[in-house]
């Protein structure tokens, strides 16, 4: 009787989200790991690779085919059938983003959809129809999907709406469970220190999910299902590396957190299973028994599922001798950075990363990519953050600019819509 409850309780608390975002690249029912190689290198092909589940198949690491290259966003979703990944990405092209999807017959379909500052998200279904659409969101929290034209609705046209705030750190999932995906925010209440998560409906903007977000939710977020998020942050350098998972259930409540080496991907293979590639094993993280458990892992260079945030918001390089400055990903002010645009001791830009960062150089960018400011790094202070003096002040640098904290393996960049404004 007890294990019966416990089936009809399951099957209640997670209704036909039961994949979360978990790739099923064969169609088979059961999820796979996927895997893609970037490895680096303008005209280096991307290798996709997944690691098969279920009844007849062999754990080992199996390629799909070479698809993406340079700079382009893995996007893989179930844009041509509801129960199958799709092999996608977009690229940056001059007429704007181009998604290029592989659907089920083979074939490469190319829909031009987006410009270069968009951010891209990958996987949601905003029509609740089963088939995923093409969502992005401009810098100022302008939502705006499409449909691919493979599901039942043929209808193309774009749709936006504004969500939020241009600094909100934003997710898509669906929150209520009836098969539609919702646009999430994660933001501090105004005039209050406390954060909040609120999803919305997108075409009502009707207010689907609010609740406490809780004063650590901190990085990244990313819906795990089962009625989870994670907080992802990345955190130290060279061997120290280390990717850290702080989950919550939706409704702020601490369930339990988790670190892994290196700076990887965090992926779901199930419901309340997170997980990230080690080596030649995929560790596997259950978020209620806080056990880890190893699986076979794609011989590719990392791990994806159908949940990736991604952007070209700066397409960098140029100048300053600043090396690479694009974007590797956007985060908001907070967490001990700070944007200080007239500092007490020289009356000049002052930025700091947040605690725990490893940054060592800092630029200010304009929307081009092109660099306006070296920072001058001094040290960590303050609490051991890394601090970057700048030789004027913030106002001089304009508005709608781009602050990157430069470390060995990334560029997390932070907008900065008035130079002249503080922001933390
Ligand atoms: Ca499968
Ligand atoms: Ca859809
Ligand atoms: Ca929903």
């Amino acid at each position: 009787m007890k294990i019966f409850k416990a089936l009809i309780l399951t099957f209640l608390t997670f209704p036909l989200s039961a994949s979360a975002d978990s790739p099923d690249i064969d169609g088979n029912g059961f999820n796979d790991i996927l895997g893609i190689s970037i490895a680096g290198g303008k005209n280096k092909k991307f290798t996709w690779n997944y690691v098969p589940a279920g009844p007849g198949t062999l754990a080992v690491s199996t390629k799909i085919k070479e698809f993406g290259k340079g700079n382009d966003i893995p996007v893989p979703g179930r844009y041509s059938n509801p129960n199958m990944t799709d092999p996608a990405f977009v690229r940056l092209t001059d007429e704007g983003l181009e998604w290029r999807i592989i659907p089920q017959n083979g074939d490469t379909v190319v829909i031009q959809f987006g410009d270069k500052n968009d951010s891209v998200y990958g996987g949601a279904d905003i029509d609740g129809d089963g088939y995923d659409d093409l969502l992005i969101r401009n810098k100022s929290g302008l939502f705006t999907f499409r449909r691919t034209g493979f599901g039942p609705n043929l209808n193309t046209v774009s749709f936006s709406q504004k969500i939020g705030k241009a600094k909100d750190q934003n997710f898509v999932t669906d929150i209520d469970n009836d098969g539609q995906d919702e646009i999430c925010r994660v933001a501090k209440k105004p005039g209050t220190n406390k954060k909040r998560t609120t999803c919305f409906d997108f075409f009502s903007k009707h207010k689907v999910f609010n609740a406490n977000a809780g004063k650590k939710a901190n990085g990244t977020p990313k819906p795990l299902g089962a009625n989870l998020l994670g907080f992802i942050r990345e955190k130290g350098k060279g061997a120290n590396k280390k990717t850290t998972v702080r989950v919550q259930e939706l409704q702020g409540k601490y369930v339990s957190k988790t670190s892994f080496d290196g700076h990887k991907n965090i992926v779901t293979t199930a419901p309340a299973q997170l997980a990230a590639k080690n080596g030649t094993v995929l560790e596997v993280f259950d978020a209620f028994s806080k056990q880890k458990s190893s699986q076979t892992a794609p011989d590719v260079d990392d791990v994806y599922d159908e949940y990736n945030v991604g952007s070209f918001k700066v397409s960098g390089g140029k100048g300053g001798g600043a090396g690479n400055t694009q974007c590797t990903s956007t985060t908001s002010w907070g967490n001990g950075s700070v944007w200080k645009p007239i500092s007490e001791g020289d009356g000049k830009l002052v930025i700091l990363d947040n605690f725990g960062a490893n940054s060592s150089k800092a630029y200010v960018i304009n929307q081009n990519g092109n660099v306006l400011g070296t920072g001058n790094y001094v040290g960590k202070t303050n609490g051991g953050r890394p601090t970057f003096r700048f030789s004027k002040s913030g106002s001089s640098f304009g508005s709608n600019i781009i602050a990157v904290f430069q470390s060995s393996s990334s560029n997390v960049c932070r907008n900065v819509a008035n130079g002249g404004t503080r922001y933390d």
